[in-house]
Parts: C-alpha cells; structure tokens; sequence
C-alpha cells in the first residue's frame, strides 16, 4: 500500500499518476482549509482529490466541477450573500451532503468515505483529522482564516505570523495512523508546504509517527529554484522564515524525509540538501500532461524501495 500526503490544486496532479501506476493508492489529505460558508462546510482539499480522481475536476482553476453553473451564487449575491468564494451548483451539492451527513452526526471520514463512493473514485481519502484544524494568518489587515486571506483578500495583505488553529488538541484520526504504519511509502505531493503539509505536521500524534517511519518517507519538491510550481507559497515560506526553494522545504521537513526528489535544474542544491541526511533524486519534476504525471509516479516508486 502506497500513502500520499496531499493539499488541493499543487498535488492533484501525482495523485493522478499514483493511481494510474499502483492498485492501492491511500491519500492522506490537509483538512485546514476547510470552512463554513453559507451554512455548509466546504473541505476544497478533500473535494479536489475526489474530483480529480473522478476526472470531473476544472483543470483551468484547479478547484471545483469541470462547467459549473453558478446560479445559487448570483442568487446569494442578489440576497446581499457574500459572493467571494466561487461555489458552482454542482460542487455545492457536495457541500449540501456532506454537511447533512455530519448534521447526522457522521464524522469527516465516514463523510468523505460516502462521497468517495459516490463519486466512484477508487483511492481511498482520509481526512488527517476528523477534528477541525484551521490555518490562520495574523496580517496587517486582522487575522483572516487562509480562504478569507488567499480568496477574498487575493493573498495580498502583509503576513505576520501563521498557525494552524485546532491542532494542539487535534488528534490524527485512528484509521490514518494505522494506515501510516501499513503503508510501503509514504509519499509527500508537492503540495504546499506551510499550508497543505504543515498543518498536519501541527499534529503531534501525526508527525512523531512520520519521524518514526523517516526511511519510507519521500516528498516531491513543489519548487523549481526559487518558484513554486503552482499555488502561494512563497509567501507562507517567506512568513515562516524558510528559503524560497528545494532547500527551505528540505530544511521543513528534514526530521521526517528520507528521500527527496528534486528538479535537475536544482542540481546545485543537492549536496546541501543531502548534508541533512535526505538522499536526493534529480529529474524532471513538471507534471504539464497526463504522460509525465504518470511517468513521475512511475520514478518515484521505483526510487521508493
Ligand atoms: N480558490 C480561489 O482562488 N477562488 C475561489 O473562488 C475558489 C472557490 C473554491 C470553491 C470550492 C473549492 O473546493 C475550492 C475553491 N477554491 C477557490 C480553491 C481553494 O480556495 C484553495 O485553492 C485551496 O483551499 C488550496 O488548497
């Protein structure tokens, strides 16, 4: 069994070439995106796993249903709802049920193990935490919940500082610990460090597991020099006081990481970065088409063993 660390948008696409390349396929996804708006509980991480996997996912945004409509949300701006956070009809379904089935008093993972099937996705997804975990940020313009400050406010707002609300009482959920110790590897996506990944490392339980398996771990660099491959994260890693590059998430996550696979074009930070005890794997980190999502699944596996 082969486990997946995931956010949204930045991993969607190795998800993508896991799954093609290994029959099980467990994703571990962030939760502290999630948010209610409108009465409804909006995981964007969890719903991007699944709508990729079920190949329904908008490619051009990265999030939500591919041709959505949008007429509930020009209906709420109509009713002076606000209208900042872009919700389609279809993927407000998603939003609708699963808050239902929580009302119900499921918790996240059983919620998402339902919309799993629903949507006929073949992976499992794991929430981290069945506990609500939220990523905020203290800015110049008050402290904003990471959708409020990356949507609404367009991430432009000075960052002060960034926690991850939630999770020193948070607790892994008793299924994704069990998973981690079954798993061959575990493989980090190169999702955003500090707002996908960091979160649940924020969790005690989660990372002293992760330090515990450090030889099976083996993250995709989300950098080619000193850009981020898709998403913000420069600004969360300059806030967090860590290097714009390979080397900064190396450094993030250097308890944890056994393996570490790189952009060749980053061949100079190779040595530094295994001087931490991470061996380094250089290749063509760009998933631009679904051959070369497949083919970087492909050679991370083989470097897995
Ligand atoms: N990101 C945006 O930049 N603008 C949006 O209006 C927006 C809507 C949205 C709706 C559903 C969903 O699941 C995700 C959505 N996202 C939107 C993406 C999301 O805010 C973040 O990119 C992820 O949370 C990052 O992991």
């Amino acid at each position: 069994m082969i486990v997946a660390l995931a956010g949204g948008t930045g991993s969607v696409k190795l998800l993508r070439g896991l799954a093609a390349a290994v029959d099980d396929l467990v994703v571990i996804s962030n939760v502290a995106d999630n948010f209610w708006l409108h009465g409804v509980y909006i995981c964007p991480d969890l719903d991007t796993s699944i709508y990729g996997f079920a190949n329904i996912l908008d490619r051009i945004n990265g999030w939500g249903i591919k041709q959505d409509t949008y007429s509930c949300l020009n209906q709420l701006t109509i009713l002076g709802e606000p209208s900042w956070f872009k919700l389609g009809d279809k993927d407000l379904a998603t939003h609708i049920t699963r808050t239902k089935l929580l009302n119900e008093g499921k918790n996240l993972t059983e919620v998402t193990e339902f919309l799993r099937r629903k949507f006929k996705v073949k992976p499992r997804i794991l929430p981290v935490s069945n506990n609500h975990i939220e990523t905020r940020l203290k800015t110049d313009c008050g402290d904003l919940h990471i959708q409020e400050f990356w949507v609404r406010e367009k991430g432009k707002p000075n960052i002060r500082s960034i926690r991850y609300k939630g999770s020193r009482q948070g607790r892994a959920s008793s299924i994704v610990i069990k998973t981690l110790r079954k798993a061959s590897a575990i493989i980090i996506a190169p999702a955003n460090p500090i707002s996908s990944i960091g979160p649940m490392l924020a969790i005690k339980d989660f990372k002293s597991e992760l330090i515990s398996m450090r030889k099976k771990v083996i993250a995709v660099s989300p950098f080619i020099g000193n850009k981020i491959i898709s998403g913000p994260a420069e600004k969360y890693m300059r806030s967090a006081k860590l290097d714009t590059s390979s080397l900064g998430v190396a450094k993030y996550y250097k308890k944890f990481l056994g393996k570490f696979i790189i952009s060749e074009q980053d061949h100079g930070l190779a040595e530094e970065i295994s001087n931490h005890n991470i061996a380094v794997y250089e290749t063509d980190i760009v998933m631009n088409n679904r051959f070369k999502e497949n083919s970087l699944a492909k050679h991370i596996l083989a470097n897995c063993g």
